[in-house]
């Protein structure tokens, strides 16, 4: 069964400029600016995905497909609020009765599960390479980052949301990955949560 989740996260009304610019007679030369500047208060991510096998372009792609099948989905809701960022992923079609770990990633999900990158920080980790990701509680830590795990139900579905305290910067915040287990908080773990199961493509 596929159940397409259909939310809207923000209403985003496009304005449309007829009608209140009526086109008068106007003695001054000067046209008025047309660009409507609508800016938004929230990052609108709704993103309604099925977990495919890694194809180009695929929103969503499983790297395992016990633990993930696919036509297993995942919807990724972004809101922005008064310098808050809250995310939510819903998914359904997950192996039951499963513990996940789950982070914003800061790359587009790919072929390979590293593809992904590193986590998100806010105030990223000076001592991180590309070759060892941040493992300082002081920076691997969910007020820095954004995880969402959680366990699924006996059916396989799952909800979870987390909220911080800051807005993600414009392009560096670009996947979710589900991984093998609940994250680590210990220095030296802090932040790894096993194998990458999964990967949702959003722009957040
Ligand atoms: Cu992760």
């Amino acid at each position: 069964m596929r159940t397409t989740t259909l939310t809207v996260g923000l209403a985003l009304t496009t304005i449309l400029a007829t009608g209140c610019s009526q086109t008068e007679t106007s003695d001054e030369g000067a046209t008025a600016p047309t660009e409507q500047s609508v800016q938004p208060t929230t990052s609108p991510n709704v993103t309604a995905s099925i977990f495919m096998e890694w194809s180009e372009g695929a929103g969503a792609v499983t790297y395992d497909e016990t633990a993930v099948p696919v036509g297993a989905t995942a919807d990724v809701q972004v809101r922005v609020e008064d310098g808050k960022t809250s995310v939510q992923f819903t998914g359904t079609g997950l192996e039951g009765d499963r513990d996940f770990g789950a982070h914003v990633h800061t790359q587009q999900c790919g072929e390979e599960p590293t593809d992904s990158g590193p986590h998100y920080q806010n105030e990223v980790d000076p001592a991180a390479t590309e070759d060892e990701p941040s493992s300082d509680p002081a920076y691997a830590n969910p007020e820095n980052e954004v995880w969402l795990d959680f366990t699924t139900g006996p059916d396989g579905n799952a909800l979870s949301t987390a909220t911080v305290d800051w807005t993600f910067r414009e392009g560096e915040a670009q996947s979710l990955v589900l991984h093998d287990q609940h994250t680590g908080t210990e220095p030296g773990e802090a932040g790894t949560a096993g194998d990458r199961l999964a990967c949702v493509t959003v722009e957040f």
